[in-house]
């Protein structure tokens, strides 16, 4: 598709004034380059994905606040209009996408350890600064990450925030070839690709979702077990006889908004099996009992999105095909339909809205 440089002094954008919404498409302005502050870029968004954080923000669900108004979204694909910054290496014209961590000082000891999203001074698109659902967000190089030649921007958005949230999820949890993940959540925008991902490292996957679209999805995309939360009466037997050994499986990637996910992800692991929370149910603790937690060495930790690196290696599997999005393409102003379907857990893959339409 040809590059567009026209600034406008206009654009559409989905926003929302107060907790709880409602979300609509509004006139706002937009940055002019001679406005942009250093080390700051004009990103004209091509396409967003829309993630489950975006309705947790918009519901105001999470104990950090977030920015109002807000324009949410954290999985921009674009290019650069204009920039403010003679260091960087990306040039305008360039293909980058904005994810979830917008901005971090890349100085500070989580920063030089590559845990930037732990940074202190870290801003979050569609959070903290309005992110993605507009056709002209700005934006930080610190943190714009390049989008790899050959991948078209629909494709590569979900991978900005729910494609490296998995695959550094998977990584943090240390399941290796061979051995056995559970997903619950497989079916959604983050569990989709989890699926794919576990894949392409020689995972066996077990995944967890209700309905037969997702079953047939993650199916398809190479899970060998799927179990029905809504229909399976016991969860923690039907995960632990799915693995042929019976011991359960090596590890868990939570990647559902629902609370329940967590209820029996520790009881099904196996010995010295890790749990790791993505999901971000609101109001929601890990209950587990000291005496097992000792006697099995299970374990659990928290993964938080990614890294720069970790953004580069999700975005270059999927530029070589390994892992696939699966969306549906809907106009920026069907924003709060797809709010109330993601609510009633109806939707399977990403939904990526067109920044044009
Ligand atoms: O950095 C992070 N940790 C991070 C990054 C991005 C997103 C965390 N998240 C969080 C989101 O805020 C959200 O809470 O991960 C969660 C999932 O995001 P998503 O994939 O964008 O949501 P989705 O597309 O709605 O998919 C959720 C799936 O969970 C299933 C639903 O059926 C849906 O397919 N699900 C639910 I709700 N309860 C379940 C349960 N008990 C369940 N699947 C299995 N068992
Ligand atoms: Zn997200």
């Amino acid at each position: 598709m040809s590059q567009d440089m026209n600034i406008p002094k206009e654009q559409k954008a989905c926003i929302f004034h107060k907790k709880g919404g409602p979300v609509a498409v509004e006139t706002v302005p937009v940055v002019q380059p001679s406005e942009l502050k250093p080390g700051e870029a004009l990103v004209r968004v091509m396409y967003s994905g829309v993630c489950h954080t975006d309705l947790h923000a918009m519901l105001g669900d999470w104990p950090v606040p977030n920015k109002l108004p807000l324009i949410g979204g954290h999985e921009g694909a674009g290019y650069i209009v204009a920039m403010n910054d003679d260091q960087t290496d990306l040039k305008v014209g360039q293909n980058v996408g904005i994810k979830w961590i917008a901005h971090s000082c890349n100085k500070c000891e989580f920063c030089r350890q590559g845990y930037e999203p732990l940074c202190k001074s870290a801003q979050c698109s569609g959070y903290s600064v309005d992110g993605s659902f507009q056709q002209f967000a700005v934006s930080y190089t610190s943190q714009l990450t390049p989008i790899p030649d050959g991948l078209p921007l629909d494709d590569a958005a979900p991978i900005l925030c729910a494609g490296v949230t998995v695959y550094k999820a998977i990584k943090e949890s240390g399941v290796k070839a061979g051995e056995w993940l559970v997903i619950p959540g497989a079916g959604g925008g983050l569990g989709h690709l989890a699926v794919q991902y576990a894949n392409s490292m020689g995972i066996r996957v077990i995944a967890i979702d209700t309905g037969s679209e997702k079953e047939q999805l993650v199916k398809k995309l190479g899970a060998e077990k799927w179990i029905d939360f809504k229909t399976e009466k016991d969860i923690v037997k039907a995960v632990q006889s799915a693995v042929p050994d019976g011991l359960g499986p090596h590890a868990a990637v939570v990647a559902a908004a629902g609370a329940a996910a967590y209820e029996q992800a520790l009881e099904y692991l196996r010995p010295h099996g890790v749990c790791v929370a993505v999901g971000l149910p609101p109001d929601t603790d890990i209950k587990v009992p000291v005496f097992w937690t000792v006697f099995l060495s299970k374990r659990v930790v928290g993964s938080y999105v990614g890294n720069r690196q970790d953004a580069h290696e999700a975005l270059a599997l999927a530029a070589a095909g390994k892992v696939k999005t699966l969306y549906k393409t809907l106009p920026l102003g069907d924003l709060p339909k797809v709010y109330d379907d993601m609510h009633a857990g109806k939707l399977t893959g990403r939904i990526v809205l067109d920044m044009n339409k």
